[in-house]
């Protein structure tokens, strides 16, 4: 069968019938991508206002990215960590000088990143803070989204993510997101870490009461209790600063980062950290496959280029103030709210104008893709290199939909 000649409908039949249905997609089918846009099978060209959860902040197919993976694909592609290989070392110490931190452990998606995070947590807590054997506790939030593994759904309060994959790992307490209280009262003597996002995304892009992570690193240096930002949706420019946690003149312990390090074009994610946790990892504690790969480092190594030497951060601030502004001025009687930082932008929708699924269908036919979460949002995060044109452009048709 030569898929050249199968329309979206027969692709999405054969889709239907030979993948878990484990994803509710919107009714298009993607054949290529440029920048912000992408065109379908039959070459409908469409906005892309998703970016792949933030994967995409420098857009499809960046020529700089695409160019580098080219190049590396026809040198060397897979050594595995049993060997060194000539663009993990570059790689590795331009992440650590552009996060300011001593150390990285690079691993593939940002799950895996996390369950890095959870490990070094736990054995700095055991070799360094001496906290009792198996008793290290970390505090994560309500709401929370970090990932599919077993311990990480373990811990997220959506009850779909966790409803017949249990038994969970044990160690972790939940707390309120944006309450500083709640978080002084819940660290006791085992606690080794809070995992926080400084936005939360799945949630419904909720933004925290400003200077939130500021006072959390405070209370948490305090206790000698490491703050773990996942960065892996907020960071690498899409609030407006390289981090989000710039806002608040805070320093993450642990740094974790993903999605957009791969520049669009592979699963680069990681974690940084300071020596004082690093170094608890010694040869055979963890590892991966293809993590650190060449290919990875030469993709991750452009795509951080890409972000800062383009100041993908500022156009996002620049972009998303605009964006915020021209949504907000949109006289819709669906809207309850619409918030966010930079180019991650949500669109509450009101419970009495049904869920925001409906809206997000509406917004395809009139070439924009963007997705609901958690039922009543629809986020709008379109690559970080989108132009004012290209906003002009959409808020128009976001226009249309939301005042019909
Ligand atoms: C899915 C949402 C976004 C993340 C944060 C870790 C990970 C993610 C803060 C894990 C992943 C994704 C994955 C995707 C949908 C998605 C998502 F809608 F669920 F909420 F982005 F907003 N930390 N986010 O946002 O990274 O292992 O996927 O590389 O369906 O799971 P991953």
């Amino acid at each position: 069968m030569d898929i050249k000649q199968l329309k979206s409908k027969d692709l999405i039949e054969l889709a239907e019938t030979y993948s878990a249905h484990n994803y509710h997609p919107l009714p298009v089918v993607l054949a290529r991508g440029e920048g912000v846009w992408v065109w379908d099978v039959d070459g409908k060209k469409y906005m892309d206002m998703l970016s792949s959860y933030s994967a995409l902040n420098q857009g499809h197919l960046h020529p700089r990215i695409v160019d580098v993976a080219m190049q590396q694909i026809q040198k060397l592609t897979l050594t595995s960590r049993a060997f060194h290989n000539d663009q993990f070392g570059p790689f590795c110490e331009l992440l650590c000088k552009t996060t300011s931190q001593d150390s990285v452990l690079l691993m593939n998606t940002g799950a895996e990143a996390v369950e890095t995070a959870i490990k070094a947590a736990r054995k700095w807590g055991y070799k360094v803070k001496g906290v009792e054997r198996d008793g290290a506790e970390i505090i994560v939030c309500e709401n929370n989204f970090h990932g599919r593994t077993t311990t990480i759904v373990g811990f997220s309060s959506e009850e779909q993510y966790r409803d017949g994959f249990g038994p969970f790992s044990p160690g972790f307490k939940m707390i309120p997101y944006s309450n500083i209280e709640a978080l002084r009262q819940a660290i006791g003597p085992n606690t080794v870490g809070f995992l926080v996002e400084p936005i939360q995304g799945e949630a419904g892009i909720i933004v925290p009461h400003e200077g939130y992570i500021g006072e959390a690193a405070r209370l948490c240096k305090e206790n000698n209790v490491l703050l773990m930002l996942d960065e892996i949706q907020t960071g690498l420019g899409r609030t407006g600063k390289l981090f989000c946690y710039e806002y608040d003149g805070a320093k993450p312990d642990i740094l974790i980062v993903g999605k957009a390090l791969g520049g669009g074009l592979y699963p680069v994610s990681g974690i940084l950290a300071g020596k004082q946790v690093m170094d608890v990892f010694t040869p055979g504690d963890h590892g991966s496959t293809f993590g650190g790969n060449p290919l990875a480092c030469a993709i991750g190594a452009e795509a951080l280029r890409v972000i800062v030497e383009e100041d993908l951060p500022s156009k996002a601030a620049e972009a998303g103030n605009y964006f915020m502004e021209k949504l907000k001025a949109i006289k819709s009687p669906h809207v309850k709210e619409v918030r966010g930082k930079g180019l991650l932008i949500g669109v509450e929708i009101k419970e009495t104008s049904g869920t925001a699924r409906p809206f997000c269908e509406r917004l395809m036919e009139l070439g924009i893709l963007a997705k609901e979460t958690h039922h009543q949002v629809i986020r709008f995060a379109p690559p970080l290199v989108i132009t004012k044109d290209e906003i002009d452009w959409a808020i128009e048709r976001i226009r249309q939909v939301l005042e019909e």
